[in-house]
């Protein structure tokens, strides 16, 4: 078990000059954006920018599901895996998908920048496939003192989303795709991420 994991350091570092990033383009009827999402060791990079929003702060979560069939209500609840409740991004209690607030200025922009170390482009905590969705209204992290609030955030509508997918920049990914069916130690390595290590309580943050 060791050595796998220590086989997985290493294809790590291997690959550490070509990032695993992912991207979505965010769509709503009256919001737009991009945001990237950027491997670095156990954080995430989170960047981008959304526009058309009402002033103030929106609700920023992935949602379980990549299917926008029936609109952003298809994507599904928050990515939960652990089963835990919702909270603030930076909270011990949160749903990997909890991604906190973003705040638009007067002009209905926000401007996205931050890491989490909870959400993952690989393994279990995998967000590539699943849903990015912005809300409505802001979301109370779990504090509002009502059974919506540990579930949702009240955060209201969805007022834009998009599915997440591999960025056309990620140098790593196009490398995996090209090599991974013909190359053992790296199916390993993806097999001990998914299925060796036992589940992990989520890492606290900072
Ligand atoms: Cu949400
Ligand atoms: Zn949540």
């Amino acid at each position: 078990m060791i050595r796998i994991l220590n086989f997985c350091a290493l294809f790590a570092i291997v690959f550490a000059g070509k990032p695993l990033q992912g991207t979505v383009k965010i769509q709503g009827d009256t919001v737009s954006g991009v945001i990237k999402f950027t491997q670095q060791g156990d954080n995430v990079l989170v960047e981008g920018q959304i526009a058309g929003l009402s002033p103030g702060k929106h609700g920023f979560h992935i949602h379980e599901l990549g299917d926008l069939s029936n609109g952003c209500t298809s994507a599904g609840p928050h990515f939960n895996p652990y089963k835990k409740n919702h909270g603030d991004r930076l909270a011990q209690e949160r749903h990997v998908g909890d991604l906190g607030n973003v705040v638009a200025g007067p002009d209905g922009v926000a401007n996205i920048q931050f890491t989490d170390n909870v959400i993952s482009l690989y393994g279990e905590r995998c967000i590539i496939g699943r849903a990015l969705v912005i809300h409505q209204g802001e979301d109370d992290l779990g504090l509002g003192g009502n059974e919506e609030s540990r579930k949702t955030g009240n955060a209201g509508g969805r007022l834009g989303c998009g599915v997440i997918g591999i960025f056309s920049g990620s140098g790593f990914w196009i490398t995996m795709g090209a090599r991974a069916h013909r190359s053992p130690i790296r199916a390993l390595c993806a097999a001990s991420v998914i299925t060796v290590v036992p589940p992990r309580s989520i890492p606290h943050v900072r």
